[in-house]
């Protein structure tokens, strides 16, 4: 090995030792009156989104948050770009909901690099790039797999037929609620040789095109008589196109789905959609409880869960008055 080679070699190591330290560490936060706080929303096309960064806003006075708002559009390259120009602003600290699991990873290890400290909330990135205690400071959010379980063993217990074909309207392609909840819920039925899962697709998170992709579904597949929706919005999407092409809801085709919306209890109530998990979007308050004991120096969990209800017939009343 000639000089010039061992000197490159010599580099080499010294840098990936160098990073490997650097990454252990996260950046801290000190104790000040006000913080200038990032929440880079990903999109606003629905009640969930809304509430969530609603709830950031009301969080920020009682918090003494700056707060700096942005909404990526439906778009990762804008979220990505957005968290860019918050790095540039200064803020002290960022709360990030990455739309899907890997274009936000680069996001979140320059906010590192810049000493800001980041919390993922409600949605998580591929973990074998980027790692809570490391990379970031933790996940704040729910059980994804969990919630896709509770919706098939719920399924199991309460459908009524003798075989039971089901559509599955999946989330945003590559994001971690769309990833484990079809994970959650395949698994979960597969134990239980009553069901099939003819279809599966995805409706991106959103209404419309939860009723575009059923319409185009309940042709291929007539006879559906289970439909499961990674969300409310899309479980009211295909809803409608049920109803539009002269089925009936909760008569002749169990419709089942996660958040727990003001729409999505009303149509459990009305009798034409059978269960919701929750996911909950109100993250305000807990953002800022994990950002106080972050500041006091506290070792937070790497993944800060919450804890998720079951709405049916049976308590749907009693709870869309608080729903969103
Ligand atoms: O279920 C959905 C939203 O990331 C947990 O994203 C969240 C999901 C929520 O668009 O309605």
């Amino acid at each position: 090995m000639n000089r010039r080679i061992l000197l490159l070699a010599a580099t080499a190591l010294s840098l990936g030792a160098g990073s490997m330290a650097f990454s252990q560490s996260l950046p801290s936060l000190e104790k000040k009156d006000r913080y200038k706080v990032g929440f880079a929303q990903m999109e606003s096309n629905n009640p969930w989104r809304i509430a969530e960064t609603k709830s950031f806003h009301d969080t920020a006075e009682m918090c003494n948050w700056d707060l700096i708002a942005t909404d990526a559009a439906g778009s990762a390259a804008k979220q990505v770009a957005d968290v860019d120009s918050m790095i540039a602003q200064g803020i002290d600290v960022l709360f990030l909901p990455p739309r899907e699991e890997k274009p936000l990873i680069p996001a979140v290890k320059k906010a590192k690099a810049a000493g800001i400290p980041t919390f993922l909330v409600d949605r998580s990135v591929d973990p074998a790039a980027a790692k809570p205690g490391e990379d970031f400071v933790a996940f704040l959010g729910s059980d994804f797999i969990d919630q896709g379980r509770r919706v098939a063993e719920w399924t199991i217990e309460n459908f009524k037929g003798e075989k039971g074909i089901i559509v599955q309207l999946e989330g945003t392609t590559g994001s971690s609620p769309a990833n484990d909840r079809k994970s959650g819920f395949d698994d979960a039925i597969a134990k239980d040789d009553r069901f099939e899962i003819v279809a599966s697709q995805t409706g991106d998170f959103a209404r419309d095109l939860g009723r575009q992709v059923m319409e185009t579904l309940l042709q291929a597949h007539p006879d559906v008589n289970i439909v499961y929706a990674h969300n409310d919005e899309m479980a009211i999407g295909a809803i409608q196109a049920l109803e539009l092409a002269g089925r009936k809801p909760g008569e002749d085709v169990l419709v089942v789905s996660i958040d727990g919306t003001r729409d999505a209890l009303q149509a459990i109530i009305d009798g034409k959609m059978g269960v919701t998990v929750e996911s909950s979007p109100f993250f305000g308050p807990l953002a800022c409880e994990v950002m106080k004991r972050y500041v006091n120096g506290e070792e937070i969990e790497h993944w800060v869960q919450v804890q998720d209800r079951i709405f049916t017939q049976d308590n749907a009343a009693d709870h869309i008055g608080e729903a969103y």
